[in-house]
Parts: C-alpha cells; sequence; structure tokens
C-alpha cells in the first residue's frame, strides 16, 4: 500500500452531498430544497388562512400560457412558520411538514410559481436536456424517438431502468408523442408556442445502487419561438440551467444542402420542410438570452450539435459531402461504455460535413460553447410522405449524442473498443 492511500484509507469514500439544488421543472428558477412551500392537503371554510382560495402566484404561470385561471385550491404553507417538529426530512430534504390541524401533507411546491414538484426533487441530481433548435428540424419527432429508445434498450445495455417518474408523464408520452409515431405512422403538428410547456421527466435509474439516478427533464420547445425575444426570455433561464444540449440541425436548412437536394429530388414525393431558419439564427437567439451574460461570453454545458434527417443525405452521396458507405447511416449501439472510437469517428466525419456545408455556423458554435460534439441521426429512418411514415420507425443513432452528454456528465464511462 503506497503512503498516501494509508494516508488517506484506500477506499476514498466518495462524499455524497446530503441534497442537491433543485431546478424547479416547470418555471427552471434554482433554489435550495428547504425553500419549498407547501400544499396543504385540506381545507377550512371558516379559516381564513385554510380556505379555498386563488393561488395567484400559480395562476401567473399559467398566463404565460395563456391558460385560464384555476379553480380555488388548498391554501399555501410557508415552512418557515412551522415548528421544527413537524417537519420531516428524507435524505437531508425537507418532504413533509404538519400543519396547525394537525394535519400533514408532502405536497411541496416551487417557491417561485407554485407547481408540484416530482417526489425526486432534491434528492437526486436533476439533469435537465434541453432540445434546441431552429423551426422543424425535428425536435418533437427527434424526442420521442430518442426516450422511446432510452425506455427499449438504452437502459438496457447500460443495466439501467428508464421509467417515467409520474402515471400523468407516461400517459402524456404516450398519448402525444409515441402512440402517433410508433402506433399510427403520423407525425406531430408544429409545437405550439402558447401551449403550456409541461416537461416530460424521467428516471434513468441504475441496477447498481452505489450510481446515483439521474433524472431526465425534456423540454419540447417551439422552434418558432426561438428566434423571438418574449418567447426566449422564458426559456433562456431553462437552457441556461440545463445540464446538457441537444442542439438540432436540420441539413434540409442549410442552403447549400438545400439547394443541391431539391435538384436532385426531382419529382420524389417525399416531403420538404417549406419553412426554414439558418441554425446561426438561433445560436444568436440563445446568445441574446443568455450566453451573452455568461463568463467570457461563452457557455460551457456540454452542447451536441445534432444533424437530423440523416436519410436525407443519401440523396446526396456521390458528392464530394458525403460517402454512400458512410458512418453517419449505420446504426450502432453503445453498450456498458460509451464506444470512444465510434464517437471520435462521427464527431470527426460529421464536424468536416458541417463546416463544408456551413461554415459559418461552425464558426459560431466555436465562438460560443466550449464543449461541443458533432453528431448526426434519422429519428425516423426514411423520409415521410404526406405526413405520413411510409415503413415502420427505425431510427438511426439516436442515443449517441444523448450518451455522449451523460458520459460528459459521468454518469457513464467511456472505453476504447
Ligand atoms: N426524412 C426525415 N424527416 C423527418 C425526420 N424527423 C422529422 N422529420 C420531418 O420533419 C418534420 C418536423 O418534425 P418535428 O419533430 O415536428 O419538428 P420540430 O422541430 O418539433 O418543429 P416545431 O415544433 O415547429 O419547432 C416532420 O413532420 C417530418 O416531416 C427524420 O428522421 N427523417
Ligand atoms: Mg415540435
Ligand atoms: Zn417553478
Amino acid at each position: 500500500m503506497g503512503f498516501l492511500d494509508a494516508l488517506f484509507g484506500k477506499e476514498k469514500k466518495v462524499e455524497v452531498p446530503p441534497f442537491y439544488d433543485i431546478v424547479c421543472p416547470f418555471c427552471f428558477q434554482k433554489f435550495n430544497p428547504e425553500d419549498v412551500v407547501f400544499r396543504a392537503s385540506h381545507s377550512k371554510e371558516d379559516d381564513e388562512e385554510f380556505c379555498l382560495q386563488e393561488d395567484e402566484t400559480l395562476n401567473k404561470y399559467g398566463d404565460r400560457f395563456d391558460l385560464a385561471p384555476l379553480p380555488d385550491m388548498e391554501a399555501v404553507i410557508d415552512p418557515d412558520k412551522i415548528p421544527f417538529e413537524y417537519k420531516k426530512y428524507v435524505d437531508g430534504v425537507l418532504v413533509e411538514i404538519v400543519d396547525k390541524y394537525g394535519i400533514p401533507t408532502r405536497r411541496r411546491l416551487c417557491p417561485k410559481c407554485h407547481n408540484e414538484l416530482p417526489l425526486t426533487a432534491g434528492k437526486v441530481p436533476g439533469n435537465i436536456i434541453s432540445i434546441v433548435g431552429a423551426s422543424q428540424v425535428g425536435k418533437s419527432v427527434y424526442m420521442t424517438t430518442l426516450i422511446h429508445t432510452l425506455q427499449n434498450f438504452t437502459a438496457n445495455n447500460f443495466d439501467a431502468a428508464c421509467l417515467p417518474v409520474s402515471v400523468d408523464v407516461s400517459r402524456r408520452f404516450r398519448e402525444l408523442y409515441e402512440d402517433p409515431i410508433y402506433g399510427d405512422g403520423e407525425l406531430l403538428t408544429s409545437t405550439r408556442k402558447t401551449a403550456k410547456q409541461e416537461p416530460l421527466m424521467f428516471q434513468f435509474k441504475f441496477k447498481n445502487d452505489q450510481k446515483p439516478p439521474v433524472t431526465l427533464v425534456f423540454f419540447d420547445v417551439a422552434g418558432e419561438g426561438m428566434v423571438e425575444k418574449e418567447y426566449m426570455d422564458i426559456f433562456a433561464a431553462h437552457i441556461k440551467n440545463s445540464s446538457g444540449i441537444l442542439f438540432l440541425v436540420d441539413p434540409l436548412q442549410m442552403r447549400t444542402i438545400r439547394n443541391k437536394i431539391s435538384i436532385k429530388r426531382e419529382d420524389d414525393l417525399g416531403d420538404f420542410t417549406a419553412r426554414y431558419d439558418e441554425p446561426r439564427e438561433v445560436i444568436i437567439g440563445m446568445f441574446e438570452n443568455f450566453i451573452g451574460n455568461e463568463e467570457k461570453g461563452k457557455t460551457n454545458i456540454p452542447t451536441a450539435v445534432v444533424i437530423t434527417k440523416s436519410d436525407m443525405l443519401k440523396i446526396l452521396s456521390g458528392e464530394d459531402y458525403i460517402k454512400e458507405n458512410s458512418n453517419i447511416f449505420n446504426n450502432v449501439t453503445h453498450e456498458k461504455y460509451f464506444n470512444i472510437n465510434e464517437f471520435e469517428n462521427i464527431n470527426g466525419e460529421v464536424k468536416r460535413f458541417v463546416e463544408k456545408v456551413d461554415r459559418a455556423f461552425v464558426d459560431a458554435m466555436e465562438v460560443y460553447f466550449s464543449n461541443t460534439a458533432y453528431f448526426a441521426v434519422s429519428a425516423l429512418g426514411s423520409n415521410p410522405i404526406e405526413q405520413k411514415i411510409q415503413s415502420t420507425v427505425s431510427p438511426v443513432r439516436v442515443d449517441e449524442p444523448f450518451l455522449w452528454l451523460l458520459y460528459q456528465l459521468k454518469y457513464i464511462e467511456g472505453r476504447r473498443i
């Protein structure tokens, strides 16, 4: 045993912090678990403090999404007013209080917006993964196939399980995303800016208890809002408090590629995005709203640049852009470890491709993001015709950028295989 080992004890225990800061998955403000407030679990008509009442804070939150005010509800209790012996802590986190009527409540609310927090908030590290990108780049479809793949394949490949945090999340994911795409072969309508954005939360839990679980918060933003100041005011907080960013770029939205593909397609029937914003505008929108305020005007949040709809690039193979036998078109499975050789190949190839077709975009990425890597995915595996998926959904490389983020966040190990 070496001198240092002897001094510090060989098995140096990793200190687990007693709690984690909570980032509210609704309004994205960050706070200490001690600062939560509670919703009473009952009401008393003759008590002004405990009668059913309007929750102005919660209504103000709903207002941003044009939601009608909610009916009167149970009182909000500030735990500061509760004596210590009436508070219950689990793993260092305040989880329950008993009110003056002796009735307990476990409904923890965000102090800033009064939405109810998930059970795990503050107990395990929460990681918001933001999916950003211009209008119609494929954010909603990608999120759907990514979550589907994580639940059905990836989790198992990494000795983990990926489960929705609540029955409500499970139902919403199935009804709004999974069933239309996997069941009916229908595409989704463009995500509306004004619709209330409820995050989809999943728990990625390793079978090895020593590894902390990861709470993943997916947020499906509306692309049309990404370049608008007002919309970004709300979402800047969310992106800023993310642990990782998936920055989606549609090759069909890059001018050079767009022209090439539209000539080559001739009378192919497949869908072709009509609306498009240059991906650089999304960076500028993000810069104005949060990156500009970061140290040195740069963000160090790991950011995966993900080229979507890679199936469309097949049309270009033969050109000097992409070879027919390119890695981009082959699905790969990362198992147990993040495969670093495979990663380096794809990162190099995709980055060279983007440099060729949109040098200015790569330059902008380099100026504002300090930790990036490049990927290419096809969420569907083929091009839909008239908003209908033609064959079974067969995603290509969809979980790779996500696994790179987990690797960057040190949840999984990387190996040269
Ligand atoms: N060829 C091909 N087309 C795709 C793929 N994924 C998405 N698309 C096409 O892109 C369109 C837009 O996808 P969405 O996921 O709805 O795009 P979005 O980024 O959520 O768009 P907004 O909600 O408007 O911001 C779909 O209707 C499909 O036509 C893919 O993997 N391959
Ligand atoms: Mg969408
Ligand atoms: Zn909140």
